[in-house]
Parts: structure tokens; C-alpha cells; sequence
């Protein structure tokens, strides 16, 4: 069939789905394609999240092949949004009723090109059966290019019965990504040599580029600390002398500090978006020079004007750099008394968040968990986390070590991603340990793909933490409603209880030293596994600029 075809010369090898009556011939052909393993979902919405995070492992979209025309793909639209938001690589291929009824308020007829609209990169209509192969090869040009998005493919349902006479696919033509020039690269270097205290703040274009360890290199030659965007923690590994985390309102003291007191701040694929920034100059000297180098014109200058703004892939960029600039030994660097200030302050929070981990008091605080976790967790250790107030304290706090290694809902902001995204981060990285991060809230919507994982072997590791509220809400009924709850209890089964009757392995903790043994027994499992944390309700944090400000009062 063509439309398999095509996506056999897009090199897929996963199919994430949910079966419907309006794409059965796809089905059908999808029978006899054994290159390709199809993974059935219980929700098409979080069929998208796997398929969002199988893009965001492999740097190739991830597909999903949606059954069915109007309820089946509405049921799409917030995991479609959640990837735009992320940039991340998504081929949605769905149904529509037959051309012979479109238009006349058919059976299961939403106007669907209208409805993906703003939550897709592009959406294609398909016209014609002929032209289908080509709609799903341009699909995967434009998800795959540039800065990377999702993409619908509508085919109404008519167009797979007939046969069609195709050309052989051609797959997508590779594309270099653009390098700086000469010119732009000898004013950066002058930039920087001019500086008297210089910050890389990094993002997910180094990630895309997997371009970290052209980034350490120039970092290490000219001694200069690197920070992270919000929800990038992943872009060097944590453990490198020069990070400093995450700066920001999501980030760490000591990482805000240095692009708050930096003269140069080099910015690697990075947007400087609302969660990195608020878009206020709080840790962003207004008297910085920024050098912003994005492969997304539009990204430079957008929200912080900038010395230079360089259309360019972010790594290449690094890597040039680092190989016309001399070594400047740490001992001699003019900023070295700034990099021993900001290393010590870093092992200082770091020390203070092992002793905070230690505590042994009932019940668990967050901090316990995220200690046990680094205690265990392997270096190659995929995290995956939910919005919520647990996955918001987490961020700078992981133990990821490889590039790249955490998956978050970035500025969707979503609750109920994180379980299905560690899914699909699983099926593109089978050898890798998998562990997804979430409240009771965000479990509780997605907790049907336990039978997803079980069904299909996906062994990941789902730890979650039991506060019995919707935390990050009840946090702000606490700090500005006058502890008037309404509507933030959450009362949930054992899930590890519910994840054995599916055929997986539970575990259910309460006490110190039970996350880690947990996490430790889940490795050896071979099976899904579920964590079932029982955790502080007091550990929440409101998170809004008004709570912030009450909290320094
Ligand atoms: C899909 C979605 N629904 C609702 C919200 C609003 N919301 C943000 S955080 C949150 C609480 C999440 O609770 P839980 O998953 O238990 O995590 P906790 O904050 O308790 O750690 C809610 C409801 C959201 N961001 N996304
Ligand atoms: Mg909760």
C-alpha cells in the first residue's frame, strides 16, 4: 500500500496507534509490514505524548496512526498542542468520513483541518488517493525541518480503496543546518574576549544538534560556566565542572546568579522563553550583551534584544568557536575568581540538597526521593516529568548524564504527560532505564497505558508521588485563598496494586530508603513497573510571581 510506503521511505520502524473504522485499509496494510511494530495505545491523546518523546530520543517523528475521523482525532488535539509547544516531531495520520459525505454534517464529521489548525505545525488535507504518499513523505519534511513540530495528515476514508499507480518514494532529502560565518564568529570571539564575565545559557538546539559535547569543549577551553533553559537540564551532563543548572524561576540560585551578574551571555538554541525568563530582566542583566545563535530566525531578538543574533545551528556554532579560540587555562582566566565563587556556591547547593534528601522523617518529603534517585539511577537514565509541583521541584534536581536524558511538558505546562512520554521514550531507546516522574493527579488521568505497557513490553519505571491533592493548586488555595480547599483532594487507588493486576510490578513506599530499594528491584524487574511514593501534602509550592514575592517578604 502506498501510504505504507511512504512511511517505510520515511524509515519508520514504530507506529503508535489507536484503531479505528476510517483508516482500516492502513491497518490492514500495516498487517503485512513486518519492518514495523505497531504499539496499540488506550488514549489517543497519549498516544501523541509517546509519539512526541519517541521523536524527541530518536531526532525523527514519531507517527501515530489515528483510527478514527472526528472523536478519535479531537482526541489528538492536546498532544498535538503539547508537541507544538515542545517543537517536537510528530506525523499524525488520521481519517475523515468519506469525500461522498463531507460537508454535510456526516457521521463523526468535525471539521478537522480547522480544529488542528493551531495545535500543528501544518495540516494536510489529502485530495486525491494518488497524491497520498506524497502528503505523508511532505509530512515528515516539514515535522523533521527547520524547528521541528507536528504535523496531521486528514485522509478521508474513501481514498485508501482505490489502486493507485505510484512512482517509487523517495525518502526526505537530508538537510545541513546552517554554519555561521567567518565574520560572525571573529566578532563573538572579540565579544568574548572583551568580557570580563561570560555565561552560556544553552538549550534544546544543542540537544536536537546533539551538539553537547562540541558545547563542553568550547566551555571547557575558555573556562566559561554553562546554565540551562527551563526544562533542559539535560543539555550537558549535570555532572560537568562547568554547569551551574538551570537558571530562571524554575532554575537554581547559583545558575540565576550568573547570567543575572554576566557582561556576555551566549546564548546556544535557546529562546529565552516564559519559563527561562518571565520575560523580565530579573536574572538577565538589562546591561548584558547577548549573542543568541538559534537554526529559528524568528527566535533571535524576540524577547530580549540582543548584540547579535546568529541564524545558525547552535553545536556548529560551539564547535567553531572552540576551534579558533586559544585555551585559556583556568588559572589564568580573567573570570576565574567568579567561576571558583559560583563553583563553590554550586557545591554548597548541592551539599545542602543531599543533607535535605537525608532526612529520615515520615512522611517523605520530595527531596528524599530525588536524592534516592540519584543514588541509583543509571548514567544513561531517560526522566520523564508532569507539571505539577513535584515535577516542578525535580527539574534541576535529576542526575541526567546523557544527551539527551530528560523529557518534560516544557511550556505546555501539561499534567498527565509524563507517564505516556516515558513510554514512547522507552520504545525508541529500549536499552535505556526509563524513569517517569508524576503526581497522583497526573497518574491518574494517563493510568490506562499501564495496560499499554504491560501489553507491549515497555518496561519503564513509573514513580509516583502521592500527596492526595492536586498540589500545585492546593498550594495556592493555601498561600492566597485563606485555606479555602475546594476541588484540589485527589483520593487514588494503590496504583503499584493496579499495575500488578495488570501483570506489571508495584511497589508502595512510605519510609527513607524505600524509593531507592524500589527503583533498584524495578531495574532487575525485567517487567512495567509502578512506584507508589507516599509524600509530604505540605511539600507544595505555589509557584506565581505574587507567591514568589510573599515568599522573600
Ligand atoms: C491537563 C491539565 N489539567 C489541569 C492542569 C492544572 N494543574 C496544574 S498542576 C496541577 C496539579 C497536579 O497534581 P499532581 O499531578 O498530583 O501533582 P502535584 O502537584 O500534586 O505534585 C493541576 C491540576 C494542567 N496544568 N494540565
Ligand atoms: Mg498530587
Amino acid at each position: 500500500m502506498a501510504a505504507i510506503e511512504a512511511l517505510r521511505a520515511a524509515g519508520v520502524t514504530k507506529v503508535f496507534g489507536l484503531m479505528g473504522s476510517s483508516t482500516l485499509e492502513m491497518y490492514d496494510a500495516l498487517y503485512d509490514a513486518r519492518d514495523m511494530e505497531y504499539i496499540g495505545v488506550r488514549h489517543e491523546n497519549c498516544g501523541m505524548h509517546m509519539a512526541d518523546a519517541y521523536g524527541r530520543i530518536t531526532q525523527t517523528p514519531g507517527v501515530f496512526l489515528c483510527g478514527q475521523a472526528g472523536p478519535g482525532s479531537a482526541n489528538m488535539v492536546l498532544g498535538l498542542a503539547q508537541a507544538k509547544m515542545a517543537y517536537s516531531p510528530v506525523v499524525a495520520i488520521t481519517g475523515l468520513p468519506s469525500t461522498e459525505h463531507l460537508g454535510r454534517d456526516a457521521f463523526q464529521e468535525i471539521d478537522q483541518h480547522t480544529m488542528f489548525l493551531p495545535v500543528t505545525k501544518r495540516v494536510m488535507t489529502v485530495p486525491r488517493p494518488e497524491r497520498i504518499p506524497e502528503f505523508i513523505g511532505e509530512a515528515f519534511r516539514i515535522a523533521n525541518s527547520g524547528r521541528r513540530g507536528p504535523v496531521v495528515v486528514n485522509i478521508p476514508r474513501d481514498l485508501f480503496n482505490h489502486e493507485i499507480d505510484v512512482a517509487p518514494i523517495a525518502p526526505p532529502p537530508a538537510i545541513t543546518a546552517p554554519a555561521a560565518d567567518n565574520a560572525t564568529l571573529e566578532s563573538i570571539k572579540r565579544m568574548i574576549l572583551a568580557s570580563r564575565a561570560p555565561v552560556i545559557h544553552a538549550g534544546a538546539g544543542i540537544k536536537w544538534g546533539r551538539a553537547s559535547a562540541k558545547l563542553t569543549s568550547f566551555a571547557d577551553k575558555l573556562q566559561i560556566p554553562i546554565t540551562n533553559s527551563a526544562g533542559h537540564a539535560d543539555v550537558v551532563p549535570v555532572d560537568h565542572p562547568l554547569y551551574a543548572g538551570g537558571m530562571g524561576p524554575r532554575g537554581n540560585p547559583v545558575a540565576s546568579a550568573l547570567t543575572r551578574e554576566a557582561d556576555l551571555i551566549l546564548a546556544f538554541g535557546t529562546r529565552f522563553g516564559f519559563n527561562t525568563t518571565f520575560y523580565k530582566h530579573t536574572d538577565i542583566s538589562p546591561d548584558a550583551k547577548i549573542v543568541q545563535i538559534d537554526i529559528d530566525p524568528i527566535a533571535l531578538g524576540r524577547y530580549f534584544p540582543v548584540a547579535l543574533g546568529v541564524a545558525a545551528d547552535a553545536g556548529s556554532v560551539a564547535e567553531a568557536l572552540a576551534a579558533m579560540m586559544d585555551v585559556i587555562p583556568a588559572a589564568q582566566a580573567p573570570w576565574r575568581a567568579r567561576n571558583e565563587k559560583f563553583q563553590r556556591e554550586r557545591q554548597a547547593l548541592l551539599q545542602g540538597r543531599e543533607s535535605s534528601g537525608a532526612s529520615t522523617g515520615k512522611p517523605l518529603h520530595p527531596d528524599v526521593i530525588y536524592a534516592e534517585l540519584r543514588q541509583v539511577a543509571p548514567r544513561d537514565a531517560i526522566f520523564t516529568l508532569d507539571a505539577g509541583t513535584t515535577g516542578f521541584q525535580a527539574t534541576d534536581q535529576l542526575p541526567c548524564r546523557t544527551v539527551p536524558s530528560l523529557i518534560t511538558p516544557l511550556d505546555c505546562g501539561m499534567v498527565g504527560f509524563s507517564y505516556a512520554a516515558g513510554l514512547g521514550a522507552k520504545v525508541a531507546g529500549r536499552k535505556r532505564t526509563v524513569i517517569s516522574l508524576m503526581g497522583d493527579g497526573g497518574f491518574g488521568m494517563t493510568m490506562g497505558e499501564m495496560a499499554t505497557a504491560v501489553m507491549h513490553k515497555i518496561d519503564t519505571i513509573a514513580l509516583v508521588m502521592d500527596n492526595g491533592t492536586w498540589g500545585s493548586e492546593i498550594a495556592y488555595q493555601r498561600d492566597f485563598f485563606n485555606q479555602r480547599y475546594i476541588g484540589a483532594h485527589v483520593l487514588s487507588p494503590r496504583f503499584d496494586e493496579v499495575m500488578k493486576l495488570c501483570g506489571g510490578n508495584g511497589y508502595f513506599v512510605t519510609e527513607a530508603g524505600g524509593t531507592a530499594d524500589a527503583i533498584t528491584q524495578a531495574m532487575a524487574g525485567g517487567k512495567p513497573a509502578v512506584i507508589h511514593v507516599k509524600i509530604d501534602p505540605e511539600a507544595v509550592v505555589s509557584f506565581r510571581k505574587d507567591a514568589l514575592k510573599k515568599r522573600q517578604d
